[in-house]
């Protein structure tokens, strides 16, 4: 069909035919009737991108983008997104706050609030901004977190928030994120860069060359649903390659993980079960043998490496604890043979081996230590910077080891105010507290303002919140110990949240602002974060329902309120935005690109860049380290850090260490009170905490309504525990109720339950009940270790049983409780 008869239709259909045809219509050949009722539109999303049948107003079908050959499922929650009950519907205020304009932080999470109208709430939120810049200072705000905003350059939310909060005054910022804390502080130091976001060796070339592959701690099959952009899934190709080459025996790939995780179960290759938070303890066994064994390339500790003297002296006990680091010592700890770890070794340096670890084995206390002791493993192995060989902290996240085209991404809207262009309190005395704090240390600041901690070779002194802006990112599911951050709470005077979806974030506010999805306005997006596979054109599919806005329209509302919003909005609208983003996008890629005029793109959907060339990380350092140096102090890689050492740490010191846990299963400590280790990843059929919210979707894996925990069946036995059976999870922080699901894909001693799960407490007071799921009512809300002071939400011990009192009924989900 011409794209003029078919526009014809399309116009038809838009303004009479959907009331005419009706149903009789419909009935006919599906194919026939989708194209001359309704239309057909293009959008992205963190799970990809997907046409969409809109019809009488409504999103009634998505399939994925022809482009994307391995769609994820989760494009089926989408819909349940959009038209969810939880939905945040108009602007809300929490009544006792509204009350008593006393904060009466006591009952803050009661969930129960007042409608207003818009202008009543924009002024509520610039009232209390105003309120915080003069009676306190840019200490007492915190605007800095942002997290998983939905794709799209131009609607970026944390941008637009951040933009106007700045634009009326500075504020408290943040380093770090929950994703790689430990990772990206570590990294620099031994391997010069952060690596965890760096594009790596492509995935080609790793089919080609390597005899071996180590999944440590790695999940690519569940993780590589989602991407930060809209996901291409070209990764998955690979994967397939992978799974046959497994089967025919060609690649040998090992999975080291305490959990059969769905990638072990796709490929069905090898695995090594090991006690959770133990990889340094089974790596040090590991260095031992190919020591011992003279198995590691001297050459290339001698060529390329600096300090493996000092750590080779610890291994075999000379210095610190005097412990030699024999695989049997390292057995006792991390639960696998000697004789295994010997075997591991001598496979490690049998042809050519490239070691791919995931992040989640740094989310743990001490997580900068089994980053370096890989990075340490692998100059032994001495394959870096070969095809196939070395090592990866990122093939399992966005299209990382997809070969990357070379397409220059499109702008976004400006995160901060214009140069020149001085705040409305143009204050930058913050009263001695440090402007910014490493991520997840800002609940501490609420228990313990002024308090100095050490912070990467620096000192900070936590600042004294009284108000809190969240937009983009959802605190209530993110951070770690829910019953520490309901203490830490009543410290806040006024917390806003902007969000399209009730969360727990909302109930724990004060002021609630409605924003639309990402599918109720007009975008572009990069297609493809790493491999640059071209653009998405996101076409706003509805509009917003309720009373949501766009997070501009709301933000310039609030700029308008002290006189800035044409400055905010550089006079321009949404449309104007996107064009003007293509057209320097377009400008950029010139040379290399032939993009066609704005309209052409729009109408078509996607503008494909094609497909890069293949790629090998670290090879120019290989081949020449004097005149490709990496970034680390010496230029090398540092298996011992002088910089760090002269930091004086307990808990990262020189080079890597061993150092126990303060929750360990296993034997570990804490083990005789709480013997089961919770591990919290990330979830196979959810981005964190969004899609939650999906109901038809959420109701494919929930149990008896909740969040399910996955138990080993023998686990399961002791308790009397059956599938879909409900079970209390405790510990001395907290306690949930999940749903029970059996399977043998985890150790014994070892349970999940996925992040993201919506925090449903019984009450707003501390130790109530969490009656869905949420496995950060149980974690533990401690740093890494003085280096990162990243989250170490994966030293958890909890203890379960079975559930059998009356049953509560959820309370996550459906909004707030409106009284009038
Ligand atoms: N226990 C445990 N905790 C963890 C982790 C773990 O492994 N275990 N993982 C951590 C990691 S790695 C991460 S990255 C974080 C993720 O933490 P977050 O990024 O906070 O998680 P999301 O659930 O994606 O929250 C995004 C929120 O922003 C809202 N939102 C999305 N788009 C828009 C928009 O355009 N406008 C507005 N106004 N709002 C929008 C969504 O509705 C949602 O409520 O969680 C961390 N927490
Ligand atoms: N479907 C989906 N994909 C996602 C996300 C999502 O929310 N949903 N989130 C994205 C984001 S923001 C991030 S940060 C990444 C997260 O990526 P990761 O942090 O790598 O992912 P996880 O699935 O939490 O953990 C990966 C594996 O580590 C194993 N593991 C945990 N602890 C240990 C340990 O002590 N030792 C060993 N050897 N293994 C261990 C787990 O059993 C699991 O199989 O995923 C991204 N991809
Ligand atoms: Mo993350």
């Amino acid at each position: 069909m011409s794209v003029s008869r078919r526009r014809f239709l399309q116009g038809m259909v838009a303004t009479s035919a959907a009331s005419v045809i009706g149903p009789s219509l419909l009935g006919m050949n599906k194919a026939m009737a989708a194209e001359t009722v309704g239309t057909w539109k293009v959008s992205g999303s963190h799970w990809g991108a997907f046409r969409a049948h809109i019809y009488g107003g409504k999103l009634q079908e998505i399939k994925p983008l022809e482009l994307d050959k391995h769609p994820t499922e989760m494009l089926n929650g989408i819909k349940g997104i959009l038209y969810s009950p939880s939905r945040v519907r108009y602007p809300m205020v929490r009544l006792d706050w509204l009350k008593k304009h006393k904060y009466s932080a006591a009952t803050r999470g009661n969930n129960r609030f007042v409608r207003v109208t818009w202008d009543e709430a924009i002024d509520l939120f610039y009232r209390e901004l105003e309120r915080i810049q003069k009676d306190y200072g840019p200490w007492a705000l915190h605007a800095g977190q942002t997290g998983w905003r939905q794709t799209g350059q131009f609607h970026s939310c944390g941008n637009h928030m951040q933009r106007v909060v700045g634009m009326h005054g500075n504020y408290i910022k943040k380093v770090g994120d929950y994703s790689t804390g430990a990772g990206q502080t570590i990294l620099p130091y031994v391997l010069g860069s952060t690596e965890v976001y760096a594009q790596g060796t492509s995935w080609s070339e790793i089919l080609e060359n390597s005899d071996n592959i180590v999944l440590w701690a790695n999940d690519p099959v569940k993780n590589l649903q989602v991407g930060w952009n809209c996901e291409t899934h070209e990764s998955f190709a690979y994967l397939e390659q992978l799974k046959e080459k497994v089967a025919k025996g060609e690649i040998n790939v090992l999975s080291v993980d305490p959990v059969k995780n769905k990638t072990q179960r796709y490929l069905n290759n090898d695995h090594l079960y090991i006690n959770p938070q133990t990889d340094v303890a089974f790596m040090l066994g590991v260095a031992h043998t190919l020591y011992t064994e003279e198995l590691y390339n001297k050459d290339f500790i001698k060529t390329y490496c600096l300090g493996f003297d000092d750590f080779i002296q610890y291994v075999m006990g000379e210095t610190k604890d005097k412990i030699e680091k024999d695989p049997e010592w390292a057995a006792e700890i991390c639960g696998v043979s000697a004789d295994k770890i010997r075997e591991f070794a001598r496979m490690l340096v049998n042809g050519r081996t490239q070691m791919l670890f995931g992040w989640c084995i740094q989310r743990q206390e001490h997580g900068e230590q089994p980053y370096w002791m890989g990075a340490v493993i692998a100059a032994m192995v001495g394959q870096i910077g070969l095809p196939g060989g070395g090592i990866s902290y990122g093939h399992h996240y966005s299209s990382i080891g997809v070969p990357s085209t070379g397409f220059a991404a499109p702008g976004g809207f400006p995160r901060n105010p214009d140069e020149g262009q001085k705040p409305k309190w143009d204050n930058n005395d913050f009263n001695g507290y440090s402007s910014t704090i490493p991520v997840a240390r800002w609940i501490d600041c609420l228990l313990e303002p002024g308090k100095q901690i050490r912070y990467n070779g620096s000192k900070v002194t936590l600042p004294d919140y009284k108000m809190m802006v969240i937009s983009g990112c959802n605190p209530w599911h993110h951070h770690q110990d829910r019953n520490k951050m309901k203490k830490a709470f009543k410290a806040l005077q006024t917390v806003v949240t902007i969000d399209f979806a009730w969360t727990a974030s909302c109930r724990f506010s004060d002021i609630v602002l409605p924003a639309c999805t990402q599918w109720e306005r007009n975008d572009i997006d990069v297609y493809g974060s790493y491999s640059g596979r071209g653009l998405i054109a996101m076409q706003k599919l509805v509009d917003p329902l309720f009373q949501s806005k766009t997070d501009f329209e709301i933000m310039t509302e609030v700029a308008r309120r002290f006189g800035r919003h044409k400055e905010y909005t550089r006079g321009m609208d949404e449309m104007e935005w996107v064009r003007q983003l293509y057209s320097e996008c377009r400008d950029a890629n010139k040379a290399k690109f032939d993009m066609p005029e704005f309209d052409e793109f729009w109408e078509k959907g996607y503008f494909d860049a094609g497909t890069g060339k293949p790629w090998v990380r670290h090879a120019d350092f290989r081949e020449d380290p004097e005149i490709n140096p990496l970034g680390t102090p010496s230029g090398f890689i540092e298996i011992t850090s002088r910089k760090i050492d002269r930091f004086g740490y307990e808990h990262c010191q020189g080079h890597p260490m061993w150092f126990e846990k303060s929750e360990r299963s296993h034997g570990g400590p804490g083990s005789d009170k709480h013997p089961y280790w919770l591990q919290s990843c990330h979830p196979d059929k959810r981005l964190h905490s969004q899609m939650c919210e999906s109901e038809e979707f959420r109701a494919t894996y929930a149990v008896q309504g909740r969040e399910p925990i996955y138990i080993n069946p023998q686990d399961a036995a002791a308790k009397g525990i059956q599938n879909g059976d409900l079970v209390r999870v405790y510990n001395d922080r907290g306690q949930l109720l999940a749903g029970a699901v059996l399977t043998d894909s985890y150790a014994p001693g070892v349970v999940r339950i996925e992040e993201g799960a919506w925090y449903g407490p019984l009450n707003e007071k501390e130790g109530a009940m969490d009656t869905y799921g949420d496995p950060n009512t149980l974690t533990q809300d401690i740093p890494s270790s003085e280096l990162a002071q990243a989250t170490s939400a994966n030293t958890c011990l909890v203890e379960f049983e079975k559930f059998t009192g009356s049953v509560p009924p959820v309370t996550s989900f459906g909004g707030p409780i409106e009284v009038s």
